[in-house]
């Protein structure tokens, strides 16, 4: 009876919570592993990283029930993070049949979205905002979805500087996605406000949200931590799939891999598809795609430890972007190659093959939260968001002044971020709801000089009194960095730690 009440409810919310069943009694553990023969003899056991580039020292694995006695017959330090990875699917799926619904009028952001959800939230902003957001289809998925792009721009036309921002290339990270609608919702909204409308009559805002719509489908309907697409059954890891450095290092040639590489060069509809549409539009000039997680902003190379042409403006686009960023947490700034190799990954080939400034955000929680991981809380939406907001606002200024040089015939230099527009502090975003009306959503933003709960409660802790920056010379506010990681402490230490340690392990 209660079943059926289940799935009265959740189908008639359009949804398909898909239950915890695939995971029952997994464990999610972390083990430390002190060398390469150690790290070989855990794998054999069978259990699932949580990373696609496993290395020695604290790995989270998942523990299917029929490795454990194979696992724990092994003296591994270890940390035993969830002893039931399909209760807390179950929690979440409930947590999900119990939200707001959208189509009654709850917070579109409240929590996490069906495709279904996504995709009539993004038809009822472009009809309520004719005059500001166009649709495009970019791509059609295997399974025959269109792989949409949002265009915000109020210059009604399409040949104005453009930063492209894409999200959901795997599918298990929710947060990437809700990120790229938070920007659409923001941008919107705040059209009227005097540095958005100046930033979108200068240029343009091309937000792609779900690259790989079958796999974010499959998420919500089989397996919660599926990543990649649903070729076959099986999938290829779309970020393995571009064709810059297509087969070199971090990309294999397994199927059943979960950074399986595809059997060619854009193999796959959706990665062709957006190349080729990216082709198509050279007003485009800069790239963000964002995945979770890390807390880190990675720019070229992905795949080689050379320095790519424009290093310098690159590494200095990311440190601001950092800067931006950070506050409430900290985000670090790294070559993508210095994390791990991952040949085939987006922003090589929008950086290389397209000439496109490009950056991965690898969005919250950081590596030393692994159980949240893939499945952050959805008080998680806000802030990060308004994390992603003030990392953009970075690139796009520099993207316009960037185009602004081009037509001038000066020489402004791309990197740095500094701000042609003026781009505002996030810190309360006025949300379009998709209905045409409007809901308010407040969060204390990074940088808007309170700082919001690390476990994102929402709760403001004290500010460390860290460095702020404060107004450019027009005037207008600039982003205000208001505290490092109020967790601080050892965790902190660790992070930066493992960062190093990986630098130096590349070395
Ligand atoms: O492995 C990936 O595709 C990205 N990380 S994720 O956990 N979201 O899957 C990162 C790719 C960034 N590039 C490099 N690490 N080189
Ligand atoms: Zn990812």
């Amino acid at each position: 009876m209660l079943a059926a009440w289940w799935l009265v409810v959740a189908l008639g919310r359009g949804l398909a919570p898909s239950g915890g069943d695939a995971y029952r009694d997994h464990e999610l553990v972390q083990v430390f592993v002190a060398d390469d023969d150690a790290l070989a003899r855990l794998l054999a056991t069978g259990v699932d990283p949580w990373t696609d580039h496993p290395r020695p020292g604290w790995l989270t694995v998942r523990v299917t029930p029929s490795r454990r006695a194979a696992v724990w017959a092994d003296q591994w330090p270890l940390k035993v993070l969830d002893h039931d990875l399909g209760q807390r699917v179950d929690d979440e799926s409930a947590r999900l049949a119990a939200r707001p619904d959208v189509a009654e009028g709850g917070d579109f952001f409240a929590d996490f979205r069906t495709l279904d959800e996504i995709d009539a939230w993004v038809d009822a902003l472009a009809a309520a905002h004719p005059e500001l957001v166009s649709i495009e289809q970019v791509a059609t998925s295997i399974e025959g979805r269109s792989v949409r792009a949002l265009r915000i721009t109020a210059a009604g036309s399409d040949d104005r500087p453009s930063l492209l921002v894409t999200a959901g290339q795997h599918a298990r990270e929710w947060i990437s996605v809700s990120s790229a609608l938070w920007l659409a919702d923001t941008f919107v909204s705040h059209a009227d406000d005097p540095e958005y409308a100046a930033a979108l009559d200068a240029g343009q805002l091309v937000i792609v949200p779900v690259v790989n719509p079958d796999g974010y489908l499959y998420t919500w309907t089989d397996e919660r931590f599926w990543r990649k697409n649903r070729r076959d059954g099986v999938g290829v890891d779309t970020n393995r799939n571009w064709a810059h450095g297509w087969g070199g290092e971090g990309a294999s040639g397994n199927p059943s891999d979960e950074n399986y590489r595809g059997a060619a060069a854009f193999s796959e509809p959706e990665t062709l598809g957006l190349s080729n549409w990216i082709g198509e539009h050279p007003e485009l000039v800069s790239h963000v795609d964002l995945h979770s997680f890390g807390q880190l902003v990675l720019y070229p190379w992905g795949d080689v430890a050379d320095a790519a042409p424009d290093d310098d403006e690159l590494s200095s686009t990311a440190d601001a972007i950092v800067t931006a960023m950070s506050g409430a947490v900290q985000y670090i700034a790294l070559q993508g190659v210095q994390l791990y190799p991952a040949a085939g990954n987006a922003i090589d080939w929008t950086y290389g093959d397209a000439g496109l400034e490009a950056y991965t955000f690898e969005l919250r929680p950081d590596f030393n939260n692994d159980a949240e991981g893939f499945a952050p809380a959805p008080d998680q939406i806000a802030p990060v968001g308004d994390e992603v907001l003030a990392g953009i606002w970075v690139v796009l200024d520099a993207a316009l002044e960037q185009g602004a040089a081009d037509t001038t015939g000066g020489g402004a230099d791309s990197g740095g971020g500094s701000s042609s527009t003026g781009g505002p502090q996030p810190g309360s975003s006025s949300g379009a709801t998709g209905d045409g009306s409007t809901s308010t959503t407040t969060t204390d933003a990074p940088g808007d000089g309170t700082t919001v709960a690390a476990d994102g409660t929402g709760a403001a802790s004290e500010s460390t009194g860290a460095p702020t920056q404060d107004g450019d010379a027009s005037g207008c506010s600039c982003r205000t960095r208001a505290g490092i990681d109020p967790r601080g402490g050892w965790s902190w230490c660790l992070l930066v730690a493992a960062v190093i340690w990986r630098r130096r392990a590349r070395a």
